[in-house]
């Protein structure tokens, strides 16, 4: 995985002749998502401490994640609107982080696109929408942390900057979460970007504490319950799949982020290389996919849940009633085989 030195180039010129850069992450901001946030912002202070560097998310994300940005900076979309359509008025500069089109984005991408700012993408996503002043987009690396990690590593070198403490742990939380902790995603790049960080100084045993080992009760009580009474699989599709409703989020006092990883879990078993969890929410279905070998739930996701991603992990929407997902799920299955 290389970054041309034109785009390097280009991202140095657009980037230090702004005034202020406004970085934007995903709908359901994940690890990698607010780390290449945060890691974008802290490097972009220290490189050019003139610009103004702001973050923002279109929805607000995991406690577990809070930790990456400690000192609270990443304005919240749905929490202050006036204040985020403010900064999008003002940005000389905008940086998509971890998607692949603004309609990713729901209203927020809306905003964006109609600003005259300079757009830049940085993503790991197949098939990137084609409307940014620079793209800097590749499939085969493990996280946008990555990507941003070996694009802020060149950026650094033609100025003389390197990458701060905060730029650094930021980074390799995406680096650590977007592979499901090394084992999924994993490029030769990805173990070099993790081994040079740990040569850097890297609290990876921090990190991992905070992103793996400090979840609530509720949480390890719902995981269970949701393996014991709420795993359907479907041998046929070498499929399964499960159904997170409103009732049982409120039996386990669900928060954001509770269901983290719960759609892994069934690829754990042998012959079942599908997966799906449905999330009940106010207005949608939200709908996370993950497969094992060949098959490509990002086609799946585009085709009928409202979505896409990756080629193994995917995720989209849905909006039919709850009684309704399993017929869905295996209809869609269907027309695929
Ligand atoms: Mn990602």
């Amino acid at each position: 995985m290389t970054i041309t030195t034109a785009k390097v180039e280009k991202f140095m010129n657009l980037v230090s002749g702004a005034g202020r850069v406004l970085l934007v992450g995903h709908t359901n901001p994940d690890g990698d998502s607010i780390g290449s946030l945060t890691g974008t912002k802290a490097f972009l202070r220290s490189a050019f401490p003139k610009i103004v560097t702001t973050a923002v998310v279109p929805t607000d994300y995991p406690d577990f994640l809070k930790f990456v940005d400690a000192r609270g900076e990443i304005l919240n979309f749905l929490s202050v609107p006036s204040r985020v359509r403010m900064e999008v008025k003002k940005a000389d500069v905008i940086v998509c982080l971890d998607f692949n089109a603004l309609s990713r984005i729901d209203s927020l991408g809306g905003l964006i696109e109609k600003s005259k700012a300079k757009k830049i993408l940085i993503d790991h996503h197949p098939q990137p929408d084609t409307n940014f002043d620079l793209t800097i987009s590749s499939a085969k690396v493990s996280s946008t942390c990555e990507l941003t990690y070996w694009l802020l590593k060149k950026v650094g070198a033609k100025i003389g900057k390197k990458m701060n403490e905060e730029c650094r742990n930021s980074l390799y939380v995406g680096l650590m979460t977007d592979t499901n902790n090394y084992s999924n995603s994993v490029f030769p790049s990805t173990f070099k970007m993790a081994a040079e960080l740990m040569d850097a100084g890297v609290d990876k045993e921090g990190i991992q504490y905070r992103v793996l080992s400090c979840f609530s009760e509720d949480r390890m009580r719902l995981m269970g319950f949701m393996l014991l009474n709420k795993m359907k699989i479907f041998p046929k599709y070498k499929a399964a799949c499960m159904i997170l409703d409103k009732k049982t989020k409120d039996k386990f006092n669900f928060k954001d982020g509770d269901a983290e990883g719960f759609v892994n879990l069934p690829l754990n078993i042998a012959g079942v290389e599908i997966s799906a969890l449905f999330t009940e929410s106010e207005r949608f279905i939200r709908v996370s996919l993950r497969s094992k070998g060949d098959f490509s739930v990002n086609m799946l996701g585009r085709k009928y849940y409202n979505g896409g991603g990756h080629e193994r992990a995917a995720g989209g929407r849905l909006y039919i009633p709850v009684g309704n997902l399993e017929k869905y799920f295996l209809d869609s299955l269907r027309h695929t085989f």
